[in-house]
């Protein structure tokens, strides 16, 4: 095997100055003096990037020629975040690049901000894949993320003078991005629609269309690694860009068409999250990349052979199916196998069966994906075929195994007018994981039961985690220095679990009063921060309280919103005195999906409170409430380093894991929240003394939903609650409209599917302790000192490796 090779070797300042200047001048065509920040970026971006080229190489080389199994991540969303940073810190030339912009005249951070943050993902799904991918290159894993290059992210979102969300098309490659490469000889054809016909006793898939599927590829550099894997994002070009007949007619509009239609697949990241779409170009969008990075795999590993032996391809490279987005890829492998290298059945399907592996990160049943067997049909028919044979095939097994008809129809893939995805990566696939210990539990017992009943060897945990590089190191150098310091290295960086050595520090004052200068430290960068982006005052002297992530019932924005109301009409009232306020600023941030009524209405309801009590005199310096618009990377990694209390309160049973949650605990930060997702472990691991537990658990709330829940009867009551409700009502946030908010009322009021109005009262009396808490910033800080110390666990690091052993059965190059 290929020595490693150094990623080129290091440069001085001088040096790396030298080579943006040539960038500058070459690739760019301006002058170092003529050059802006924006310049300056595309420059130093191409500059590390060609520090990376070699390292890239050899690990090509190395995950072709070496015997180490690879991983394949077939994700519909990459959340990846800035790259010039992480680019900068894995080639090790942060210092370098600090150096010569100035003397380019620059300020780094003015370099850093002019790059464009890349949104093509909704939230933590597609964040967790970007954190995965980074561990992968980090622990040395030859892999590959495949995925698609779209070009309208997740919505830019904007509030209007009425406080409700405005989206606006998030176009990210207005200008030029420098750190994709873009390679038409590399491409694929993914074919559509048509018919299949029987010739010389076989089926023979006749597309009525195809696309051309063009790789654009991003480097992944380890972090110390010297391993630099590959993203591999495709994007859809049409095969006749332009039809001449037509327009000769001068049908100009006719003649574009077939270009249209093909660019179409990759124009747009779908902004749902967690709810069922039904949409044909999703599907389209699906197959498209899953078929072209299948394709990709086999040119990659078995390179120039027509005839390769495909029965080695699961030990060339695991496929991990993230949610059932890419699961299309199934019914895809046994047609590549059949039909286009002649395998028979069995073999294709012991093939397929090793080769793909399913995360489930759901436990919404309205989030696994079903698709009308009439689409398939239409779109792929080659594909329906294959799937109601593997339906069949199943039937027979499960009958085999004793199971009872009933329950096998309850187990259906295919059920004559719908495809259940998640049963066919179940069924497909050697794997299924949940995503925290509690969810994977709750998809033995409740969701993918039977599945787990007939297969339990299948089914396993791997609990999420966040990468340790972004979000403490970079978020937070404050934070990582004075690790570094407590711990005398810095290795922690690429072996979180070391945190664990800042145990004893909480009991030393000096450290924890180290630690609460930091705090204080990034709070006043967050003032900074607001003040730049959003022309907010904040009063750096208050509780910073947060809570960010994707808006959805089950998440209860609402309970949030209606104890800040609550408080607020506590401080109107004098029901509290003045000694008896803690001051508070809370921040929200979230984006709803378009359609999504009541979450969008919430957030006008935010926006509206926010109004009302940020220019109220009485409640001045005692409570203040913002809604930060456009929630992204840069946000998190600006917010959380400043957050002293995070909001973590779903309903139990509802959030698969979380990972907002992890990102707040490693910057010390504590946690309100409920036994869901990774919370249980969070709070295992931390300590329940230094965790506010509050609200029903799993049990309690289908207790609850079995005798049936009034909501009604909660807000009769808890008079807090039914003076915040009565307030909303009533017209408070709506300049006296009472229609305004009517909808939601009457969901909490009848409905409250997620049971906010329930655990109201345990939320509110919660607040009580941690205020209690606050007002003793030793205690504080020694509990978010401990916080940080035993979160190490959540390091995407320790998910790789759990994946490694426990699903892919591989590990790092030699
Ligand atoms: C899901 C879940 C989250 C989970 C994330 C990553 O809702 O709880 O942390 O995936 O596994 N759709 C999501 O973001």
């Amino acid at each position: 095997m290929t020595e490693i090779t150094a990623p080129k070797s290091p440069v001085t300042s001088a040096e790396f100055a030298d080579e943006i200047r040539e960038q500058l001048k070459y690739s760019q065509g301006v002058t170092a003096e003529q050059a802006t920040a924006a310049d300056v970026y595309v420059a130093a971006a191409k500059a590390v990037r060609n520090h990376l080229a070699d390292a890239w190489f050899t690990t090509q080389a190395d995950t072709v020629n070496g015997n180490t199994k690879a991983v394949g991540y077939l994700s519909a969303e990459f959340l990846m975040g800035k790259q010039l940073e992480n680019a900068l810190l894995n080639a090790g030339l942060t210092e370098q690049f600090d150096e010569a912009v100035k003397s380019l005249g620059f300020q780094p951070k003015d370099i850093v901000d002019a790059e464009y943050e890349p949104g093509l993902g909704n939230g933590g799904l597609g964040r967790l894949a970007a954190c995965f991918i980074d561990s992968l290159a980090s622990l040395g894993v030859p892999a590959f993320g495949y995925g698609i290059q779209y070009k309208y992210g997740i919505f830019k979102q904007k509030f209007d003078e009425d406080g409700k969300q405005v989206e606006t098309p998030d176009y990210w490659l207005n200008n030029e991005e420098p750190w994709g490469h873009i390679d038409y000889n590399r491409d694929q054809k993914v074919s559509f629609g048509g018919e299949v016909v029987e010739e010389d006793g076989k089926k023979v898939w006749k597309p009525a269309w195809s696309v051309r599927a063009v790789p654009v590829d991003y480097l992944v550099p380890g972090y110390k690694s010297q391993r630099v894997n590959t993203l591999r994002l495709w994007t859809a070009k049409s095969y006749d860009e332009f039809d001449l007949l037509a327009f000769n007619k001068s049908e100009y509009m006719d003649a574009v068409k077939p270009q249209v239609k093909a660019e179409n697949i990759s124009k747009i990241l779908y902004p749902e999250d967690s709810t069922k779409v039904g949409k044909e170009l999703r599907l389209e969008q699906q197959y498209f990349f899953v078929s072209a990075s299948l394709h990709d795999a086999i040119r990659v590993f078995y390179p120039g052979q027509d005839k390769p032996d495909l029965t080695t391809f699961p030990n060339k490279i695991t496929f991990q199916l993230n949610d059932t987005h890419p699961v299309i890829g199934i019914p895809e492998l046994m047609r590549i196998l059949i039909d286009e290298y002649g395998y028979d059945w069995d073999t294709a399907w012991g093939v397929t069966q090793k080769t793909f592996n399913y995360t489930c990160h759901t436990l919404l049943p309205e989030a696994l994906e079903v698709w009308p067997a009439s689409l398939i049909g239409e779109l792929l028919p080659r594909h329906l075929e294959i799937i109601e044979k593997i339906n069949e095939q199943f039937e027979a097994e499960l009958k085999a195994k004793g199971v009872d008809e009933a329950t096998a129809k309850d187990m259906a893939i295919y059920t004559g007018d719908s495809v259940r995805m998640a049963y066919l990566a179940t069924y497909g696939g050697s794997h299924v994981n949940g995503v925290a210990e509690l969810h994977s539990q709750l998809l033995k017992d409740v969701t993918l039961k039977n599945f787990s009943d007939a297969y339990p060897d299948k089914f396993t945990n791997v609990t999420n985690g966040v990468t340790p590089r972004r979000f403490v190191k970079l978020a937070n150098p404050g934070l990582s220095d004075l690790i570094t310091e407590g711990l005398g290295t810095d290795k922690w960086v690429s072996d979180l679990e070391m945190l664990e050595g800042l145990v004893p520090l909480a009991q030393d004052d000096e450290f924890v009063k180290k630690f609460a200068a930091v705090k204080a430290a990034n709070k006043h960068a967050f003032v900074g921060f607001a003040k730049d982006h959003y022309g907010l005052d904040i009063d750096e002297n208050t509780m910073f309280n947060t809570m960010v992530k994707r808006l959805h019932e089950y998440k209860r924005q609402s309970l949030k919103i209606l104890a800040v109301i609550s408080k607020y009409a506590a401080i109107k009232n004098g029901t509290v005195s003045a000694d008896d306020i803690l001051p508070r600023t809370v921040f929200f941030g979230a984006k709803a999906a378009p359609g999504y009524y009541l979450a969008k209405m919430t957030i006008q309801l935010i926006n509206n409170v926010s109004k009302v009590v940020n220019n109220d005199p009485d409640v001045k310096g005692k409570l203040a409430v913002h809604m930060l618009p456009n929630y992204n990377i840069e946000m998190a990694q600006n917010l959380i380093p400043a957050t002293e209390l995070d909001e973590q309160i779903s309903q139990a049973g509802k959030e698969a894991s979380g990972t907002g949650n992890m990102k707040f605990a490693l910057n010390g930060a504590l946690t309100v929240g409920t036994l869901d997702g990774a919370n249980v472990e969070i709070r295992e691991r931390v300590g329940a003394e230094n965790f506010f537990l509050f609200g029903m658990t799993v049990e309690e709330v289908d207790k609850l939903y079995a005798d049936g829940y009034n909501p009604a009867k909660y807000y009769e009551a808890d008079p807090r609650l039914k003076q915040a409700i009565d307030l909303v009502a009533g017209g408070t946030f709506s300049n006296g409209d009472r229609n305004a908010y009517a909808p939601l009322v009457s969901d909490w009021l009848t409905k409250d599917w997620f049971m906010t109005l329930a655990d109201f009262s345990a939320y509110a009396d919660i607040q009580a302790e941690i205020e209690k808490l606050y007002r003793d910033p030793l205690e504080w800080n020694r509990k978010a000192v401990l916080n940080v110390a035993n979160s190490g666990f959540f390091s995407s690091d320790r998910s790789i490796e759990d994946y490694l052993e426990r699903i892919w059965h591989t590990g790092p190059l030699a």
